[in-house]
């Protein structure tokens, strides 16, 4: 590893490296050198990112517009060069690595400890989505085609279930029949894109908390980082991915059912920080299907994970067998929380979009 963090151009002498973060795909090593200066050195997953120097080529892209329209260096990701020039390695073993500047000072949490945390994560979203909006969306490399597309994703899912290499299926199927009531739901987004109802933006699409460092000193929202899925999409799946991670009470693979709940408090927060950022530059529409894109991605998210599961845990990183289906289980309780508390999201909803 630390031979890898030397063909970057790193300032110093990398002295110590460890495995960093809790990210499901790509592996990520926080490195320190001898001048006290840090970096992030990552492996890209290329199973899962299948065209990795199209995918740098967006970030280059992406990275250089976000700097232009921003004085702060530490809100924006800064990719290190390699001593090559390129904007990679490969390693001996054909290991695709990229490496980041450390953002300084600044924090990732996996769970919001206050409110005011996810309002923050709120308004650095909405920030990201404002700063893009003038962005050449055609200039942009589909790094995974129809990551978002609900419907693609059922089909998928099906198939999995059908295949049922692992022989897991007959232990999940109260699990599995939960996903397939909800199908016809999954069209939804789908639909307005084809008809031309609902623009295409760039989006993140990968909007969780931990895709945001804070700033550890004022615990502002300070740098959107993770962009490895930013193309376009409805703003709706970012504001969804958002609330399906961070205004659960619980981690993502909570054992505890008991513990896990959509919180309205939480939800009110991301809201408020989100419409207050980027709302003017919603459609009415745009704003009315926010409710609606937390339960498309709660539950295309719960159905991936689940659908791994079953398919033998070849897509998400897991820590433990059955990991894969605990992340399941408690995307079924936040869909089902939800859909109890359907009317309650809209009011807000309508109460901040005034
Ligand atoms: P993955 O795609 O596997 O989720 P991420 O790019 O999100 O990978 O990185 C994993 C974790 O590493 C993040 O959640 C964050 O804690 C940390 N991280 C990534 N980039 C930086 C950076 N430039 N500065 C500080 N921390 C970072
Ligand atoms: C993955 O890479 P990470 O951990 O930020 C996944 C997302 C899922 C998320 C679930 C490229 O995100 O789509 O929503 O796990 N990323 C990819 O936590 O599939
Ligand atoms: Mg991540």
């Amino acid at each position: 590893m630390i031979r890898v963090a030397r063909d970057f151009r790193i300032k110093g002498n990398p002295v110590s490296s460890e495995l960093f973060g809790n990210g499901h795909i790509n592996t990520t090593y926080k490195v320190d050198c001898d001048n006290g200066r840090e970096y992030i050195i990552q492996k890209l997953n290329t199973n899962t990112f299948k065209d990795p120097h199209m995918l740098m080529d967006n970030l280059a892209a992406i990275t250089s517009h976000l700097k232009k329209r921003t004085d702060n260096k530490r809100e924006v990701l800064s990719l290190v060069k390699a001593e090559s020039g390129a904007s990679h390695v490969i390693d001996e073993d054909g290991g695709f690595w990229r490496a980041f500047e450390f953002v300084t000072d600044s924090v990732c949490l996996q769970r919001a400890e206050t409110a005011e945390d996810f309002y923050e994560s709120a308004v650095a979203f909405g920030r990201f989505q404002n700063l893009l909006i003038d962005f050449p969306t055609h200039t942009l490399g589909e790094t995974i085609p129809d990551f978002h597309d609900t419907v693609k994703r059922y089909a998928a899912f099906k198939q999995a279930v059908e295949q049922d290499v692992c022989g897991r299926a007959a232990g999940a199927q109260r699990e599995i029949e939960f996903v397939l009531e909800r199908e016809d739901f999954a069209s939804i987004f789908v639909d307005y894109i084809a008809s031309g109802q609902v623009p295409l933006r760039v989006t993140h699409n990968d909007a969780k908390l931990n895709n945001v460092l804070f700033d550890k000193n004022t615990r502002k929202g300070l740098c959107v980082i993770d962009l490895d899925t930013v193309m376009p999409g409805v703003v709706m799946n970012d504001f969804g991915d958002a609330i399906r991670f961070g205004a659960s009470t619980a981690a993502e693979d909570e054992k505890d059912l008991d513990k896990v709940e959509m919180s309205l408090e939480l939800f009110e927060a991301f809201v408020k920080g989100f419409l207050h950022t980027c709302g003017s530059s919603l459609t009415q529409l745009e704003i009315d299907l926010l409710p609606t894109g937390a339960k498309m991605m709660t539950l295309e998210c719960g159905m991936r994970f689940l659908g791994d599961y079953i398919s033998g845990d070849t897509y998400f990183n897991i820590h433990y067998e059955t990991q894969n289906l605990d992340r399941f289980r408690t995307h079924l309780k936040l869909v089902s929380d939800m859909e109890s508390k359907w009317e309650a999201m809209h009011e807000i909803v309508n109460k901040e979009c005034r």
